[in-house]
């Protein structure tokens, strides 16, 4: 892990709000909020969860420290007003069952940095209130995420059912448990596989559909 990662989880652990909110203003004067999330806040969160799995801290100290990342991320947003009729639109959500949420809150903020509108629903949303949602809100792209890998067969039955709705969203699935499952490239239509950020920020901006290497069937 590299030191501001480690600085930064340090202050997380030690509840220390103040200086990690001064830790990632400063970095962020000469980084991207891309390179905040995927270079710094994310490992020094995947640090925390190790040291949470091995027993060190403890399930408190774990909390406290998401609560903060929650807070550092949320300061990071930008909220500008809607300026085009013509934006694109994305729902941001978490599957029933899923309940972590901190990658969902730096996808929603990506997409509005690059100029999307966005609702963030957040995470554990039953599928019958997504596609309610969905239905009366039209967007363009539904993002779903998911850190365990049990619940991927979850995410494809959400991912089916977005793809199945009249207006045809795209949808666009990440988090640990899919870059960690190694899903290759979806040849379903409608359905797009993104590791991280980078290849979310290469979507975005060209239009492409990130290369995983080959090409099956989703599922
Ligand atoms: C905080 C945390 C929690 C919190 C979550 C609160 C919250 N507000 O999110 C709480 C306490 C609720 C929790 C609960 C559990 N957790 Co937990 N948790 C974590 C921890 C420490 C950090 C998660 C996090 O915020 N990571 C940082 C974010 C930024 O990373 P990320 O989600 O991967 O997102 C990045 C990318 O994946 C991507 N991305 C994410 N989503 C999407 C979506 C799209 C569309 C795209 C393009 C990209 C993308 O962008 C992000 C930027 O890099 C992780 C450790 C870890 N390695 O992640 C464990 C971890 C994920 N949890 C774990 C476990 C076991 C659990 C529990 C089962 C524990 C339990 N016994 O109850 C429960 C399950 C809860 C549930 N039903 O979902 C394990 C999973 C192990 C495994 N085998 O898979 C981990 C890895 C901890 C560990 N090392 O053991 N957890």
């Amino acid at each position: 892990m590299n030191s501001k990662s480690q600085e930064l989880a340090d202050l997380f652990l030690a509840g220390n709000e103040d200086q990690a909110l001064h830790l990632v203003q400063t970095y962020l004067e000469k980084h991207t909020k891309d390179e905040l999330y995927q270079l710094v806040l994310t490992p020094a969160m995947y640090w925390i969860g190790e040291l949470w799995e091995k027993n060190i801290i403890t399930v408190a100290d774990e909390h406290l420290a998401t609560a903060i990342c929650d807070f550092v991320v949320s300061v990071t947003e930008v909220r500008r007003p809607v300026q085009s009729l013509q934006k694109k639109k994305a729902m941001v959500l978490g599957p029933e069952g899923e309940d972590h949420y901190i990658g969902l809150k730096m996808v929603a903020s990506l997409l509005k940095e690059n100029g999307w509108e966005v609702q963030y629903l957040g995470p554990n949303l039953p599928l019958d209130a997504a596609i309610d949602s969905a239905d009366r809100w039209k967007p363009d792209v539904i993002a779903l995420s998911a850190a365990l890998a049990y619940r991927l067969p979850v995410l494809k039955k959400y991912a089916e059912a977005f793809i199945a709705l009249d207006f045809k969203p795209t949808v666009v699935l990440g988090g640990r448990a899919v870059s960690m499952a190694n899903l290759p490239v979806s040849d379903t239509e409608g359905i797009i596989i993104v590791k991280d950020l980078d290849q979310l920020k290469n979507w975005i901006q060209s239009g492409k559909e990130p290369d995983n290497d080959f090409s099956i069937s989703f599922g």
